[in-house]
């Protein structure tokens, strides 16, 4: 029995890879001290994991950007507007498009990585896309790093059929085109960098294939079954003898466990215990009957919770009896990529909450997990019965602890009634009093809700966070900010104001820190994507409001103007996916308590005057199962949570919701039952798609379908603005389009923002100038 992880978070203890990175874009670090800076990081986190034990430890699990990236690099797959360029040039133009040198090409878009908070930047595949194994490649030269610091790694690379999968393909590739039929010239050179790891001295691979945890067709399983028939036979010819091991993670094998156990060639399968505990009876049958090991992925790697150690070695004695010792990898869920760096970060400084943090594990505290629970599978239970005993004396006071137990909140739970699921009178009838109410033009124009977040600001911020700023002259520098947003507005002579947010870092984040039942780390950042980090907020119990967390920003902004000023707060299902949930109770529950906080805000804002209230919902559909059994009963829970949080209004006051980041057509009925009265959502960039799934359902309330992309800093012209309404107007009645950029603007400077609101304002004027003509 041995233990492993199948990768190591990259960013660095205090996100060094960040700021290295960053550096380096803004030309005040060089390439060489990029270099040298990420291999030291890299050095760091192997010799981490050696000192704590672990005996299979993964390279080329570090990334400059993005890991999927990287594989589409080692195997040439690069978009032919990126062919004239090379080395990190090249690299970092397909992850974050370039504009210097006289060379002027966009970034390749980014997907997120099934049901997590990590953006990846999928391969482009065309019919003229030729696989070739780079020189010395990324894996390789990983693989001899390490191995000149006396650690013998195991090379991870995603796997051939889920790099496939995850690609998108090209837009101009001829219609007809099948991604799959590429596998065979994938496959040939996966072999071939396989083999050539072999030579260098890897012993196994690890090949990450997590599609083998979603509903595939027959055809998606026929392609894995010749894939890695070919794969094996070409190594066999190759006369390579390195070992594969296949990793499946974030749901069970299920229906593809058989699929699984018969690949050709395969040496170990790893499956997540965490997320797939219902695949385990299937998956040690499967196991028993062929001679693959088994890799139990026994300590969650998404999750902060101390791993229940007792628990864990129960699932791994069962493996081990199954299959016997020798056949059993102790193991994290899925890669810690998803985890933070270290909790050692969380003991140093002011105000530690000793209680709080005994209950976490991050990435470095889940290494000595898994070494624990090899130790007392292998060496019984006395060998380890100190860190067994610290382990279940945690658990224990994690469970008992007063603070995640609420009872108010609890019973308020129970007593919800269906009446506090639907608002007073239907949309039609409320339409009619908020047009009274409210008195907007057509194409009312709004925006999403942030301006943009200058440096000036997040210092303020920063500065009121530690201390050197009071809070008469934090509130004083804010309120100036808030009106001159509001100020800016008018001029601009947009319809439905917003105040800005200048108090807000990351929304999630905001209201984590305002809502009880919910705790915050001071370092424990995840990466989202390329440089960017997030620091979820930790929920740990019942979650209720102490105070109101947005009225008095809201107001102060609504007495500067008469027009509408739009509350903003996040919505509870993405409060949910943005944070670490707590593992002790069913999400749906967590959810409605986050619900019901944000349903009290929403009454609060109404009362104090406010008419336009927006709860943006942007990770709804994240939230998604990754299997279509498990949708509905998700989407039902996730549909009572808005409604409890947005219905606790008067028919008058105007609902609004924002989503973005996903393809929304496989959840449209849902949105249809959120019944918010107006819809935002981020479509500039995609094309007429899902606009015509949203008038194939006749969605029936308002819609703002983002008339211009917010992520760039171009300045979409009007003519641009209008096409955008034209073609909305051939799948919308006009009469329910709002016109609105596709997302908020904090990362948007003040010049492009006015110049860009400007020719969103002509736009919105022009149409009503021909409504009335018409009329
Ligand atoms: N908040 C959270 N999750 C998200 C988003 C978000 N996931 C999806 C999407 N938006 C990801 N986008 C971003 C965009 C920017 C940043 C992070 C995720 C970002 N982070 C700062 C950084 O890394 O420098 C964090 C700095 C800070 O907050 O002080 O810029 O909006 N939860
Ligand atoms: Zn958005």
């Amino acid at each position: 029995i041995t233990s492993s992880i199948l990768g190591f978070p990259r960013m660095g203890a205090n996100r060094e890879l960040k700021h290295l990175t960053e550096a380096f874009w803004k030309g005040t670090v060089t390439e060489a001290e990029l270099l040298s800076g990420a291999k030291e990081i890299r050095e760091k986190h192997w010799k981490i994991q050696e000192a704590k034990g672990i005996d299979a430890i993964p390279s080329n699990d570090f990334s400059l950007y993005d890991h999927i990236l990287d594989a589409a690099v080692t195997f040439g797959a690069i978009p032919p507007r990126y062919q004239s360029l090379s080395g990190l040039k090249q690299y970092f133009a397909m992850a974050r498009g370039l504009q210097a040198d006289g060379v002027d090409v966009a970034s390749l878009p980014m997907s997120k990585y099934f049901d997590t908070n990590y953006h990846y930047v999928p391969v482009s595949l065309n019919t003229t896309t030729e696989f070739k194994l780079a020189t010395n490649s990324k894996p390789v030269q990983e693989f001899n790093e390490a191995k000149a610091l006396g650690i013998k790694t195991r090379p991870y690379i995603v796997g051939p059929v889920s790099f496939l999968l995850l690609a998108r393909v090209s837009k101009d590739a001829p219609v007809g085109f099948n991604k799959l039929n590429l596998i065979d010239s994938l496959v040939d050179v996966y072999a071939q960098l396989i083999a050539e790891l072999g030579a260098n001295g890897a012993e196994w691979i690890q090949l990450d294939e997590p599609h083998l945890v979603v509903d595939l067709t027959p055809v998606e399983q026929a392609v894995y079954t010749r894939a890695y028939t070919l794969l094996a036979s070409k190594l066999k010819a190759t006369g390579s003898t390195v070992k594969l091991l296949v990793a499946t993670y974030f749901e069970g094998l299920g229906n593809n466990t058989e699929l699984a156990f018969a690949l050709p060639g395969v040496s170990a399968i790893h499956v997540d215990l965490v997320r797939g505990i219902d695949s385990f009876d299937g998956v040690l049958a499967a196991a028993s009957k062929s001679n693959v090991k088994l890799s139990v992925g026994v300590v969650n790697g998404r999750n902060v919770w101390k791993a229940d150690l007792d628990a864990a070695i129960k699932l791994v004695t069962r493996a081990v009896d199954a299959l016997g010792a020798e056949r059993v990898i102790v193991a994290s869920s899925c890669s810690l990529l998803h985890s933070p760096h270290s909790l050692e970060a969380e003991l140093t400084g002011a105000k530690v909450d000793t209680e709080f943090i005994d209950w976490m594990s991050f990435a470095v505290q889940k290494l000595e997990e898994i070494v624990v629970i090899t130790k007392a599978v292998k060496l019984g239970r006395d060998f380890v019965k100190e860190a067994l005993f610290a382990n279940a004396k945690s658990i224990l006071a994690r469970a008992h602890s007063a603070r995640i137990h609420n009872p108010a909140v609890q019973a308020r739970l129970k007593a919800v009634q269906p009446s506090m699921l639907t608002r007073k009178s239907p949309y039609p009838a409320r339409r009619t009093v908020q047009n009274k109410l409210l008195n907007l033009p057509r194409y009312p124009t709004t925006t999403i809700g942030s301006f943009p977040q200058t440096a000036t600001l997040r210092r303020i911020r920063a500065q009121f966070k530690k201390g050197s700023i009071a809070q008469d002259e934090y509130e004083r520098l804010l309120k100036e900010e808030i009106a001159h947003v509001v100020k800016f507005q008018e001029e601009l002579d947009i319809d439905v104001l917003v105040h800005g947010e200048a108090e807000r870092n990351d929304m999630v984040e905001y209201f984590g820190e305002q809502l009880d039942g919910v705790g915050f780390t001071k370092n424990g950042w995840v990466q989202s994507y390329g440089s960017r980090c997030v620091k979820p907020p930790v929920i740990y119990g019942d979650v209720s409001r102490p105070a109101a967390m947005t009225v008095a920003w809201t107001t102060y902004a609504q007495s500067l103007t008469s027009r509408p000023m739009k509350g903003m707060l996040t919505g509870p299902l993405t409060i949910l996916c943005w944070s670490f949930v707590r593992d002790d109770q069913p999400r749906e529950f967590t959810a409605k308590q986050i619900a019901l906080a944000v349903r009290d805000e929403v009454v609060d804002l109404e009362k104090a005057g406010i008419k336009v209230i927006q709860i943006d919902e942007p990770a709804i559909r994240e939230g998604l199962p990754l299997r279509r059994t498990k949708w509905d009963s998700y989407l039902k829970w996730a549909v009572d949570a808005f409604l409890l949080s947005s219905t606790g209004v008067n028919d008058g006051t105007q609902i609004h919701s924002h989503m973005c980041y996903s393809d929304f057509e496989d959840i449209m009925d849902a949105i249809i039952q959120l019944d918010c009265d107006v819809l935002s959502i981020e479509s500039a960039k995609s094309d007429l798609k899902l606009l015509q799934a949203f008038q194939a359902r006749e969605y029936p309330n308002e819609l703002g379908p983002g008339v211009f992309d917010i992520h760039t800093q171009r300045v979409a012209p009007t003519d641009e603005m209008k096409t955008r309404v034209v073609e909305m107007e051939t799948c919308l009645s006009g009469d329910r389009l709002w016109v609105n950029p596709d997302c908020g603007l904090k990362t948007r400077a003040w010049p492009e923002t006015e110049a860009v609101l400007k020719n969103m304002v002509q736009t919105a004027k022009a149409f009503r100038a021909i409504a009335a003509a018409h009329a």
